[in-house]
């Protein structure tokens, strides 16, 4: 096969536990990372970036994939200071292209990105897993966080249910869950108070999916021609989970929305991170149609699979069990890579804490032995699809 996957992992910048050369000696040729000290919605300056490329070229890899140029609060909701930072955001743009970077991963989920309940949920092997309870999840919004008419989203049942729950736990327990569940909370180390989330959730009042919708619409009319002048790729990376949460419009979680977006700036430059982790939660979600009604748009992937149950949970699993069926997503992205003829960015995405990681902190589904592992398993799986391919 002509074209394989890019072999990417995350890092994270120097304050990373996980040093760059781990990530080369893991088998990869290409780091996937942002410049995160540099507020949301500010320039990025060449000098910054080509001071971060060098240090990676340093270990002899590249740097593949920019994770994430974030998208500020005022643009998506279109207040403030979002038509400056829109500018600003181009000219980021501008400075990546001079540096020789090609693809730019961003997201639109208001406040928070992803959210779990739990950062070390214990797996059969003992190894450590991120995991969302419904009923942790509930407790939180309702009982600890007290978002105003949150009752409404949930059954009786669910209720009572999750007040038992939180009252099964310690205090100390209960506090790990409320700052779990703030941990996708970007811009700070600083723990964030319950009338500050409730605060950014208020300012939300007025937009729902339809207007978050037009805004996300907006904002790619305005960067995607940029973008394109430039050969850039923008992939935008699903929701995480993929459905609304604690009432903040969510659209980015289906296969219409992805119709959509990609409908509202047709461009090759206008792409998706494909993720099967967040894509996969949802049961309506096909990914393999998905992958050959958008192939050529992807210009990132994600690879991770997560295993649901009836009553809405869900917990990250070994990269080749769970609901994703690896072996199809894989097979798929395989023939669009040949059919596009182009080699797709791929890192392993998340990974179980286990061995020596379990007594390190590193940022949650970042620890390096798990996703080696991942990555081992996933370019065994690819290595073997396309040499069956070739006969
Ligand atoms: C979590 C990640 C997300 C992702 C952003 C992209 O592990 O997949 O934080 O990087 O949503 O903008």
């Amino acid at each position: 096969m002509s074209y394989m996957f890019h072999q990417t992992m995350r890092w994270y910048g120097p304050n990373d536990p996980v040093d760059l050369w781990h990530i080369r000696q893991a088998g990869c040729s290409g780091v996937v990372t942002a410049l995160h000290h540099i507020p949301v919605g500010e320039v990025w300056t060449i000098a910054e970036i080509e001071k971060r490329k060098a240090m990676i070229e340093a270990t002899g890899m590249t740097w593949a994939v920019i994770e994430s140029l974030p998208v500020s609060e005022d643009i998506k909701k279109q207040t403030g200071n979002y038509l400056q930072h829109i500018e600003n955001y181009k000219h980021s743009l501008r400075n990546i292209a001079a540096c020789g970077l090609k693809v730019i991963t961003y997201n639109f989920m208001p406040v928070l990105d992803w959210l779990r309940t739990n950062i070390s949920y214990e797996m059969p092997d003992k190894s450590k897993a991120l995991y969302f309870e419904k009923k942790a999840f509930i407790a939180f919004d309702v009982y600890q966080l007290k978002r105003p008419n949150a009752t409404l989203d949930y059954t009786e049942t669910e209720l009572k249910q999750a007040k038992y729950y939180l009252e099964s736990l310690t205090s100390e327990d209960q506090a790990i869950l409320f700052s779990n569940c703030l941990l996708g909370l970007p811009g700070s180390d600083i723990p964030f108070t319950a009338e500050e989330v409730l605060a950014a959730l208020e300012t939300y009042a007025n937009i729902d999916a339809g207007k978050l919708k037009e805004h996300l619409a907006f904002f790619l009319q305005q960067v995607v021609p940029v973008a394109e002048s430039l050969g850039l790729q923008m992939a935008i990376h699903p929701d995480d989970p993929p459905y609304s949460l604690l009432g903040l419009p969510r659209i980015v979680s289906t296969e219409t929305d992805l119709a959509d977006l990609l409908a509202a700036a047709p461009s090759p430059a206008n792409g998706l991170c494909f993720c099967t982790g967040s894509l996969g939660v949802r049961p309506d979600n096909n990914l393999v149609n998905i992958i050959e009604r958008f192939g050529k748009q992807i210009h990132f992937v994600h690879l991770r699979s997560t295993k649901r149950d009836d009553h809405g949970n869900f917990f990250e699993a070994d990269h080749l069990d769970g609901d994703v069926d690896m072996y199809a997503v894989v097979m798929a992205l395989t023939q669009q890579m040949q059919e596009n003829k182009k080699s797709i960015p791929m890192r392993p995405d998340h990974g179980h804490q286990m061995l020596d990681d379990l007594n390190k902190t590193t940022y949650p589904g970042y620890s390096a032995i798990g996703r080696l592992r991942g990555l081992a398993e996933l370019r065994g799986l690819e290595l073997g699809i396309c040499r069956s391919l070739q006969h």
